[in-house]
C-alpha cells in the first residue's frame, strides 16, 4: 500500500518524506509533477500495486495540485485514493476548490509534524475502509450471481432446470405467435432407467444422466435451441423456428450420438447402450393455443414411442 508524495520542491517532497518515514509508513514515492503522477498511477496495475493515499502540493508549475485532483478523482481507478492537499495558500477560494475537486483533508504549510500524523492516519483509515466495502460489495455481486445461476440450472446436470424452461417455453410460444413461425418441442426420456438403477445403482444412474444431457447439448447447434431437465430421466429440447423434420433431426442425432457413447446398459432388453425414446410436436401458435398443449401432444408422443417399443421418435 503505497503512498504518493507530490511537490515540485524537492525540499519539501524529502521532509514530507522524512516525517512519514518517521512515523513507520515506508512504501513511498515521491512525484515532482502531475504528469510523473500520473506514469506512476498508470504503471501501478502491472505492478500490483495499491495506493492508498496521495499528498499533494497545491502550487505547482504546469498542471497544479487542483486541476491534478480533479483528473485523479475522475479516474474510475483511482477515484477512491484520498488525497491530502498541501499549501501554503490558506485562502478560502482555493481550499474551496481544493474540495470541490474532490480533496479529502488539507494541511497547510509549514507541514506540522503532529497534524500531518494525525490527517495521514484518518485518511489511511478511511481507505481501507471503502476497500473492505468494496471487497464486501463484489463478494456479494459474486454469490448473488451464482445464486442466480444456482437458481435457473439442474444441480445434477447442470442444464436448465424445470423453471427456466417454463419461463423459455412461454417467451418462445408467445415470439413464434409474433413472427407466425413454427415451433417444435420434443421430450426426450431414457428407456428402462428403473432397471439401469437397479442393476448398477443410483450413483451410476446419475452420472449417467449427466452423459446423457452431454449427449443431448453436444446434438443441439443453433443459438436459440434451448434444453433442460424437463423431469426425472426427461429432457425437453424446445426448438424454435423449427418444422417437425428439422426437430425430428435433432432427435436422431441425439439418438446417433448416444449410440456411440460409452454408457453401456446391461439391464435393457433391446440395447447394449443407453436409449432413449422422443416425443415431438410442432405447432405455429395461433391467439386460441397455447404451449400446455404443445407439451400434452409432445407427452402423448412420447407415450407412443415406448408404446411401439422404444429407442424411437414419434411425432
Ligand atoms: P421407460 O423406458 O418406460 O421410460 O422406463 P423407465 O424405467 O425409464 O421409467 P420409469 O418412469 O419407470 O423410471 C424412471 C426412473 O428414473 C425411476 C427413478 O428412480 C429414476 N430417476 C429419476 N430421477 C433420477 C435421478 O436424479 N437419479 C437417478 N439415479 N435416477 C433417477
Ligand atoms: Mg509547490
Ligand atoms: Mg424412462
Ligand atoms: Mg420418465
Amino acid at each position: 500500500m503505497a503512498i504518493i508524495i507530490v511537490d515540485d520542491t524537492e525540499t519539501s517532497r524529502n521532509y514530507l518524506e522524512i516525517l512519514l518515514r518517521n512515523d513507520g509508513l515506508s512504501d513511498l514515492v515521491t512525484c515532482e509533477s502531475y504528469d510523473q503522477t500520473r506514469a506512476v498511477l498508470d504503471a501501478c496495475p502491472q505492478s500490483n500495486t495499491t495506493v492508498a493515499l496521495i499528498i499533494m502540493d497545491i502550487n505547482m508549475p504546469g498542471t497544479d495540485g487542483i486541476e491534478a485532483t480533479r483528473r485523479i478523482k475522475v479516474d474510475p481507478a483511482y477515484s477512491d485514493v484520498p488525497i491530502i492537499m498541501v499549501s501554503a495558500m490558506t485562502d478560502e477560494t482555493i481550499l474551496e476548490q481544493a474540495f470541490e475537486v474532490g480533496a479529502t483533508d488539507y494541511i497547510s504549510k509549514p507541514v506540522n509534524r503532529v497534524e500531518l500524523r494525525a490527517r495521514v492516519r484518518a485518511a489511511l483509515r478511511l481507505f481501507s475502509e471503502t476497500e473492505k466495502r468494496k471487497k464486501r460489495e463484489r463478494e456479494l455481486e459474486r454469490l448473488t450471481a451464482e445464486l442466480q445461476e444456482l437458481s435457473h440450472h439442474d444441480g445434477l446436470t447442470g442444464v436448465p432446470n424445470r423453471r427456466w424452461l417454463d419461463a423459455t417455453l412461454e417467451k418462445e410460444w408467445k415470439r413464434a405467435l409474433r413472427e407466425e413461425k413454427p415451433l417444435s418441442i420434443m421430450i426426450t426420456d431414457i428407456d428402462f432407467f428403473k432397471n439401469y438403477n437397479d442393476s448398477l445403482g443410483h450413483l451410476q444412474g446419475d452420472s449417467c444422466l449427466k452423459g446423457v444431457a452431454e449427449c443431448i447439448r453436444r446434438s443441439i447447434r443453433r443459438p436459440a435451441d434451448f434444453m433442460a431437465r424437463y423431469g426425472g430421466e426427461e429432457f425437453m429440447v424446445v426448438l424454435p423456428d423449427t418444422t417437425s423434420k428439422g426437430a425430428q433431426s435433432v432427435a436422431v442425432l441425439i439418438q446417433y450420438n448416444l449410440e456411440r457413447s460409452d454408457i453401456a446398459h446391461p439391464a435393457s432388453t433391446i440395447s447394449d447402450r443407453i436409449t432413449v425414446s422422443t416425443g415431438i410436436a410442432t405447432a405455429t401458435p395461433s391467439a386460441d393455443s397455447n404451449p400446455q398443449d404443445l407439451v400434452a401432444l409432445a407427452d402423448k408422443m412420447l407415450y407412443q414411442a415406448k408404446n411401439k417399443g422404444r429407442n424411437r421418435i414419434e411425432m
